[in-house]
């Protein structure tokens, strides 16, 4: 994986992208996909971005505004651009989530197995991002994070599969502690959904259709 740049917003918000890592592509015109992390405060979408992209695991918490990441990455041997942006789950920058959902060619639904609360929350960043984008369906992954803390578990996997069952969506298990578990797993799954997904100039959700009488 080639990081092409990466622009992580301090938290105070006034960082741009920099590209100082700059890599040659291995081949032009690849298409771009772009993935945006959801959900609350402190599940761990930073720790899974940073674990992805740097291989790193961030032990500190400092609350995200915005944060984005691109890189080459090849999955299912084809090369794609992913534009990852990392998003704030904290309440306080709620305001800013129907701008970046619109933005989103898929979606990373995150909560910790370890908040009750962030599983609860879940359907709410579905049925928003279904909003925003006027569909009755859109490329989306569920994860389970932090399934290390297994003594911390509160969110069993059968209650996640239950979940993205009711979604229709397909669900993943992660770690971003060292070492990870299914972070590069989850971030290609989102890419194939996205690859797999009917092309999204078709009809949109309330579109209604007019029927035609040919006299
Ligand atoms: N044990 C363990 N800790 C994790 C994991 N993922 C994240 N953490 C820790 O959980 C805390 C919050 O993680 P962040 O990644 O900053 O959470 P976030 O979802 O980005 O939070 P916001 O930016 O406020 O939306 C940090 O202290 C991380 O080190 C994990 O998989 N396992
Ligand atoms: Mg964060």
């Amino acid at each position: 994986m080639a990081i092409l740049g990466r622009g992580r917003q301090p938290s105070s918000g006034s960082g741009s992208t920099n590209s100082s890592r700059m890599s040659k592509p291995p081949s032009d015109k690849l298409p771009t996909f772009k993935l945006v992390v959801v959900g609350d405060g402190g599940v761990g979408k930073s720790a899974l971005t940073i674990q992805f992209f740097q291989r790193l695991f961030v032990t500190d918490y400092d609350p995200t505004i915005e944060d984005s990441y691109i890189q080459h990455t090849e999955v299912d041997a084809q090369w794609c651009i992913l534009d990852v942006l990392d998003t704030a789950g904290q309440e306080e920058f709620s305001a800013m989530r129907e701008q970046y959902m619109r933005k989103g060619d898929g979606f990373m639904l995150v909560y910790s197995v370890t908040d009750k609360q962030s599983y609860e929350n879940i359907p709410h960043f579905y049925t928003q991002i279904l909003r925003v984008k006027d569909r009755e369906s859109y490329p989306m992954l569920l994860v389970a994070n932090k399934v290390d803390l297994v003594h911390m578990r509160k969110v069993t996997e059968e209650m996640g599969r239950e979940l993205a069952h009711r979604l229709n969506l397909s669900y993943i298990e992660t770690s971003a502690k060292d070492p990870p578990l299914n972070v590069d797993s989850a971030f290609h799954e989102v890419v194939r959904i996205i690859r797999d997904s009917p092309p999204m100039d078709g009809p949109k959700k309330n579109k209604k259709k007019t029927n035609c009488v040919i006299m």
